[in-house]
C-alpha cells in the first residue's frame, strides 16, 4: 500500500515535469482548501481562497467548513459557541440547537439548521437558576415552564 502511494507520487511527478505526457498523466487530482474551487469529495463545503477566514461571520473557514454553530467562533446570531464543548445533555453549556426558528444567518437550506443557544429554560436540562426542567410545555405538572417544581 506504502510503496504503491510511493510509485504514485514518483509518477505523478515525473510526468508532471514532462509536458509531453500531461494528457496520459492519470496521478491522483490534487486538492486544495484555498484553490477557490469546492471540492466536495475532500469533504469542503466552501472555497473562498483567500477569503477564507476565522473571522467571526466569515463565509468559509480557512479549513474549508462552513462558519456555523460548533466551529467554536462567535458569529452573527450566536448566542455562544464553545465549539467541540457545545453540549444538549450537560448543564450551562452552549445549546446546539436545530430549530427552524433559529436559523443561522448563512443559508444552507440542504442542512439541518445548528443554533448556538445558551442553555434555558425548557431544553430539557437542570441548569443554574433552575429547579428543574422537564423540557415539556405542560405548565400544571411537577415542573412549570418556568423550570419551578412544583410538589
Ligand atoms: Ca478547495
Ligand atoms: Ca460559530
Ligand atoms: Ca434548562
Amino acid at each position: 500500500m506504502l510503496n504503491k502511494f510511493f510509485l504514485l507520487v514518483l509518477s505523478c511527478g515525473a510526468c508532471l515535469s514532462l509536458s509531453a505526457c500531461d494528457e496520459e498523466c492519470d496521478c491522483a487530482p490534487t486538492h486544495e482548501c484555498g484553490n477557490q474551487v469546492v471540492e466536495q469529495a475532500y469533504g469542503e463545503e466552501c472555497d473562498l481562497g483567500y477569503m477564507n477566514s476565522f473571522e467571526p461571520g466569515a463565509a468559509c473557514r480557512p479549513d474549508c467548513l462552513r462558519a456555523g454553530c460548533g466551529d467554536g467562533i462567535l458569529d452573527p446570531g450566536e448566542e455562544c459557541d464553545d465549539g467541540t464543548a457545545n453540549s444538549n445533555t450537560l448543564a450551562d453549556s452552549c445549546r446546539q440547537i436545530v430549530n427552524p426558528e433559529y436559523m443561522n444567518y448563512i443559508d444552507t437550506p440542504d442542512e439541518p439548521q445548528y443554533f448556538c443557544r445558551q442553555a434555558f429554560c425548557g431544553d430539557g436540562v437542570v441548569d443554574d437558576q433552575e429547579q428543574c426542567d422537564d423540557g415539556n410545555d405542560i405548565d400544571d405538572d411537577t415542573c412549570t415552564n418556568a423550570c419551578v417544581a412544583l410538589d
